[in-house]
């Protein structure tokens, strides 16, 4: 197991106390829960700002050591660099844009001179701990520029980086006067990890936009390299927050809080001090709830904790200073002498009162104009061991992308935040049962582990991929010394994929059929009794065999999971259970419902989702989306997802086209091997082939096959051309004979 190095801006622990007795405390925050479960667990060093700017020598040499105990590394700052590079550049520029509040940036040239200074202070502090092999994982808006960085010193690094907040679209982002820079910066990683498909999508489209890299599917080239940027939902310790239930101090704070609440129910609020947060609007919402339905007074009460939190921006002084008026005006006008409408708290509590309170709540109001995710709506959903309370939730958080169950608003609508809270107030016991069991399902099947396990999974295999040489034009030349090969041959192989690659794409899937052209050109390919000609299809077997099953060609249907036999019947191959389909077949018909013209296709052993006849752009977006969330999806499941042409295909990793190969090429005696197919389901064929044969992609270059043409004609072309008798290609042949082969064309016996 390599060592992860995680790289964010500040540690996972605050350091109080005085020298010479400093302690560690975990620190609050989204970044530091969610890895803070983890990082003890793997061989990882975690690299980042302890928190206090100790300039003494001393000083730094005993929270060094403290810090190293539990293997993390501190890189420190001085107060100007925490001013301008974090609190200037991080948060008074990137926050604002990053959360669609662009009117709130402060474009300071020096806030960049510091911010570019202090991720060169963090790569230099980096490149002291890694040692080759190690993967570097970086995190977060505060170092955008670091992948980058390393990767001039390094340039066989793993580098992963995940955004933990949003990113914006293309409108916002090119506001930022160094737009380039940082999406250079980002480009740097191998991998690149957001919350939300939709955050990934605006970063490729800035990438297209700004630096003209081109893409396909999550894939971005540029400057030779290929750098992915998906999305991978960030989870939490569920387990954790399940456990705490039970703890006794917990249980503690539980009595207490029953007892002060007496029959009040609780409209639980928790956050940062953050005006991304919606805290004001939130405040707004709960007053229209008192004024238009005074019945609930002295009956409910908003518990609202906000956490200290980048309190030096004045921007955060300011809204303070708005949520205390705020809250001093409701409770005001509203509190009575056994009723508080407002418990409000500008601190931050141990996790065990706040266990308590995710538990005793009736209501968690996670209403954010905007958030990258958004945890505390996840840890309320775990804390609710007995299925009940009711979840309202901002569209505008990465997590309503998943908690759908909950009562998604609108965050800048008061009116419909105050009538989900009358809705969440009335809603019956069994529609809370069924809301909750289904959001706890979500958040411990998709929980940080998992998380963790997938960005790392991804970030090796992307890492790990080896870069495709592109493939070599066919032409003329080429075309004559392949049948030179193909004349001189006593056993051939010829392997062919069907759609795309022998006819062309049909918006009607059975409009495929073969024409006279390309029966004909079977016909004369089989009749030569040296040959073996095999038309291997992800088509069904029976398509193919109404189809072509007249000829004598051998067929492999479904990328391999069915056969047929000399006899003439066909044999299911593989035999693998296929349940996950049921699993799975509700996403892609969700997805179908979504994009009109789409359609699923079921197959034995596999799900595809064609989307041919969708609006173009839609059906690309969509199909984007939903390998990304297949991807998460069956993480932990041995299936392969696929993008083909114009579909998104999900299969068992048992099958494919190399694999079905296999016992062609076991047979020593082929001395010509022709592959040709179109899309990603034929690479694997390619692969398996290697240099024994010939193989050919239709359409692309970027491919694992040796050669490449531009369209289905110029393949039949080349089909049509190896048998042909005239006079013309017999001279051709006589010429070829005496000329020696050059080295891309000579075949491994
Ligand atoms: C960023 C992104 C993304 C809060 N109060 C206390 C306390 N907390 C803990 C919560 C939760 C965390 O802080 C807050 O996480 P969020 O996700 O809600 O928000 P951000 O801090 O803004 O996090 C966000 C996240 O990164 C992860 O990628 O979801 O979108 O903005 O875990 O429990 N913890 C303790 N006392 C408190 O008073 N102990």
């Amino acid at each position: 197991m390599p060592r992860i190095l995680i790289v964010s801006n500040r540690l996972p622990v605050k350091i109080t106390g005085e020298s010479p007795a400093f302690t560690l405390q975990s620190s609050e925050g989204g970044l530091a829960t969610g890895l803070g479960a983890i990082y003890t667990q793997h061989n990882t060093l975690w690299l980042g700002w302890p928190g206090i700017c100790a300039t003494d020598e001393a000083e730094q040499k005993e929270i060094g050591q403290l810090l190293a105990e539990k293997n993390l590394y501190p890189v420190y700052l001085t107060a100007t660099e925490i001013s301008q590079y974090y609190e200037g550049f991080s948060n008074e520029i990137l926050w604002p844009v990053f959360h669609y509040m662009a009117t709130y940036a402060r474009y300071d040239t020096q806030y960049w001179d510091a911010y570019l200074a202090v991720n060169e202070k963090f790569c230099a502090a980096l490149l002291e701990l890694y040692q080759p092999g190690d993967i570097i994982w970086i995190h977060d808006y505060q170092l955008l520029l670091l992948a980058n960085l390393v990767r001039k010193e390094k340039p066989a690094a793993t580098i992963g980086f995940f955004q933990h907040i949003p990113f914006p679209s293309f409108e916002l982002f090119r506001l930022l006067p160094w737009r380039t820079e940082l999406l250079e910066g980002i480009l740097g990683a191998n991998l690149v990890g957001f919350h939300t498909y939709d955050d990934a999508r605006h970063f490729l489209s800035a990438c297209s936009r700004l630096l003209n890299t081109q893409s396909t599917f999550s894939t971005i080239r540029y400057q030779e390299r290929n750098i992915v940027a998906e999305a991978f939902p960030m989870g939490i310790d569920d387990e954790k927050l399940v456990a705490l239930t039970n703890h006794l101090t917990v249980q503690g704070h539980l009595n207490q809080l029953r007892t002060d609440f007496n029959g009040i129910r609780i409209i639980l609020s928790i956050d940062r001090l953050d005006y991304s947060k919606g805290i004001l609007q939130r405040l707004q919402a709960f007053d229209l709830l008192l004024q238009q339905y005074p019945e609930y007074r002295e009956r409910v009460s908003l518990y609202m904790i906000v956490v200290p939190s980048r309190d030096m921006v004045p921007l955060y002084k300011e809204l303070r200073n708005e949520i205390d008026k705020l809250t001093g005006n409701i409770n005001a006008r509203y509190s009575t002498n056994r009723w508080v409408p407002v418990n409000y708290f500008y601190r931050s509590f141990p996790l065990e009162h706040l266990s308590a309170l995710y538990q005793q709540a009736d209501i968690c109001l996670v209403t954010p104009v905007r958030d990258g995710m958004n945890l505390v709506c996840k840890e309320f959903v775990a804390s609710r061991v007995n299925h009940d309370g009711v979840l309202i939730l901002s569209e505008m958080a990465g997590a309503s992308k998943e908690l759908v169950d909950a009562l998604i608003v609108n965050p800048n609508n008061s009116r419909e935040i105050c009538e989900a809270m009358v809705t969440a107030l009335h809603m019956a016991p069994e529609e809370q049962y069924r809301r909750m069991k289904q959001m706890r399902e979500l958040v411990a099947r998709y929980n940080v582990h998992h998380w963790v396990d997938i960005f790392m999974k991804r970030l090796v295999d992307v890492t790990n991929k080896p870069e495709q040489r592109p493939a070599r034009q066919i032409g003329v030349f080429t075309q004559a010394y392949i049948r030179n090969r193909y004349i001189k041959s006593k056993k051939r192989l010829i392997l062919l994929d069907y759609d795309g690659t022998l006819v062309r794409f049909y918006s009607n899937l059975m409009a495929a059929f073969p024409d006279a052209s390309l029966l004909s050109i079977l016909e004369e390919l089989c009749a030569d009794k040296k040959n073996t000609v095999a038309i291997i299809s992800g088509r069904q077997h029976s398509t193919l065999e109404k189809w072509l099953g007249h000829l004598p060609v051998h067929m492999i249907a479904e990328h391999g999971m069915w056969q047929k036999k000399e006899n003439g019947d066909w044999e299911e191959t593989v035999k693998i259970e296929s349940d996950w389909k049921q699993e799975l077949l509700p996403i892609l018909h969700s997805y179908t419902g979504r994009t009109n013209g789409s359609l699923v296709e079921e197959k034995s052993h596999s799900l595809a989702w064609h989307y041919r006849n969708a609006e173009k752009e839609l059906g690309e977006y969509r199909a984007n989306e939903l390998i990304s969330h297949l991807r998460y999806f069956v993480a932990d499941m041995p299936l392969n997802i696929l993008a083909g042409n114009k579909v998104v295909e999900v299969k068992s990793t048992e099958v494919n086209k190399g694999k079905a190969i296999e016992p062609y090429l076991s047979n020593e005696s082929y001395d010509f091997i022709l592959a040709i197919g179109d899309d990603a389901t034929d690479e694997d064929m390619f692969k398996a082939i290697g240099k024994r044969g010939i193989s050919i992609k239709v359409g692309t270059n970027r491919t694992a096959a040796g050669f490449c043409v531009d369209a289905i004609d110029d393949a039949k072309a080349l089909l049509n051309f190896l048998p042909a008798r005239f006079i013309l290609t017999r001279m051709l042949d006589t010429v070829m004979k005496y000329l020696p082969y050059p080295s891309f064309i000579k075949l491994k016996r």
